[in-house]
């Protein structure tokens, strides 16, 4: 196999930075995020892992999980440094760089991929001291689930023809898209491992989760996905959003919600976009989200992004919900838009690495992870599954 898809990860980027900036404290539980009352884990290193810390936590049961745990704020300038520097290594090695996050790309790439990861590594914990994982394959979700076993620090590949045989023994949720609600779904129907999965058939996963999902999931089961990366260009959405140290009263939303859309606004500007649609999130005590998604270019008056925004529907949303306690505690503003919307000369950066919103680690979007058990044991400088 000589064209080999590679997906590159840092290990817990953020607390890595802080571990490499401050070495006395490596070995130790580290815990970045919001250190509030509201604050939440942004990551933790592997130390504080294994007290159960995850991301997405709230940073009080952080503490409850790991009293002796050194807690810190992000520092996300000095993140996007030292990703700005990772990702010029990876378009050193590869033809193509599809970033993800920022911390986290797929290559392309074409050789040897086993040891073409080994110089990527390499040259990566050279130049920065940061620790990377990475995952090879013939396509994006079996570098995906290699990058997983690899975790952390080492490199698994997995070779075109190899993939169903891999995944066969592994828990139905290291395939992309099967979260806590699916694996409950399908743990109750007694597919445990992915190899259930690829012995249930087609038609018994699509009438468990209807035609589409079902064909997707079986297709992922039996190790298939895209083998091309993303054109590069332009991430999906841009979001701003604002945790409240504590509650707001429900007439100041709009004013808060006015600010948000003044930093979108901004953003999309830098990247000469017309944004699509426009999703407001608000969070109503005692953790109730509400959602209100405008239709493209639709009711919200998406304009360009130079003009301030009309009002924002909230009436909508407080209609549907009530608003009990008539606050709310955290506001959430994003913007999409077709591939069309783009304007004029302004040149993005193709580094979508670029787009984590300045305040993203407060990380009130993502789901809790799970605890690394699945992980297999892999040993710096290369490990391929012949
Ligand atoms: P990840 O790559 O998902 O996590 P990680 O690098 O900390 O740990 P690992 O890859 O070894 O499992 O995310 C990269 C960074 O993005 C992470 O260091 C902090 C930030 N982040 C958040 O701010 N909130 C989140 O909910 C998540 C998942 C990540
Ligand atoms: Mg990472
Ligand atoms: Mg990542």
């Amino acid at each position: 196999m000589n064209r080999w898809i590679l997906l590159c990860d840092l290990d817990a980027f953020f607390a890595s930075v802080e571990i490499l900036d401050r070495p006395e404290l490596r070995g130790r539980p580290v815990i970045v995020g919001g250190l509030g009352p509201r604050g939440v884990v942004a990551t933790c290193s592997y130390e504080a892992r294994a007290m159960g810390v995850r991301s997405a936590m709230p940073m009080v049961k952080a503490r409850e999980l790991c009293p002796q745990g050194v807690f810190l704020p992000p520092r996300p300038q000095r993140y996007r440094e030292l990703s700005r520097k990772v990702f010029d290594i990876f378009h050193r090695f590869a033809q193509n760089v599809e970033p993800c996050s920022i911390d986290e790309a797929y290559l392309e790439v074409v050789g040897d991929g086993p040891s073409i990861a080994g110089a990527i590594q390499e040259a990566v914990g050279e130049a920065t001291g940061l620790s990377l994982s990475i995952g090879g394959g013939p396509n994006k979700l079996l570098a995906k689930v290699a990058s997983q076993l690899a975790k952390p620090g080492g490199i698994i590949c997995i070779p075109e023809g190899k993939g169903a045989e891999v995944l066969a023994p592994l828990p139905v949720d290291i395939l992309p898209g099967v979260g806590p609600k699916r694996e409950a779904l399908l743990k109750g129907q007694g597919f445990s491992t992915v190899g259930d999965l690829q012995q249930a058939g087609l038609e018994r996963i699509q009438a468990l989760l209807g035609e589409r999902a079902g064909r997707d999931l079986f297709e992922k089961a039996w190790g298939k996905g895209p083998d091309h990366l993303a054109s590069p260009g332009l991430p999906r959405s841009i979001s701003a959003e604002e945790t409240f140290p504590a509650d707001i009263p429900y007439r100041d939303v709009p004013s808060e919600l006015q600010k948000l859309s003044q930093k979108l606004s901004a953003r999309l500007q830098t990247y000469g976009l017309v944004a699509y649609t426009l999703t407001l999130k608000i969070r109503f005590p005692p953790f109730q989200t509400s959602a209100d998604r405008s239709p493209p270019r639709g009711a919200c008056g998406m304009k360009r992004p130079s003009s301030p925004w009309p009002e924002i529907s909230l009436p909508s949303i407080s209609r549907e919900d009530g608003i009990p306690g008539g606050c709310a505690s955290w506001a959430c503003a994003s913007a999409g838009w077709s591939g069309k919307g783009r304007e004029g000369s302004s040149s993005p950066s193709s580094d979508r690495s670029e787009e984590l919103p300045e305040d993203s680690w407060r990380g009130t979007g993502g789901r809790e992870r799970r605890p690394p058990s699945r992980r297999a044991p892999s040993r710096p400088g290369g490990l391929s599954i012949p």
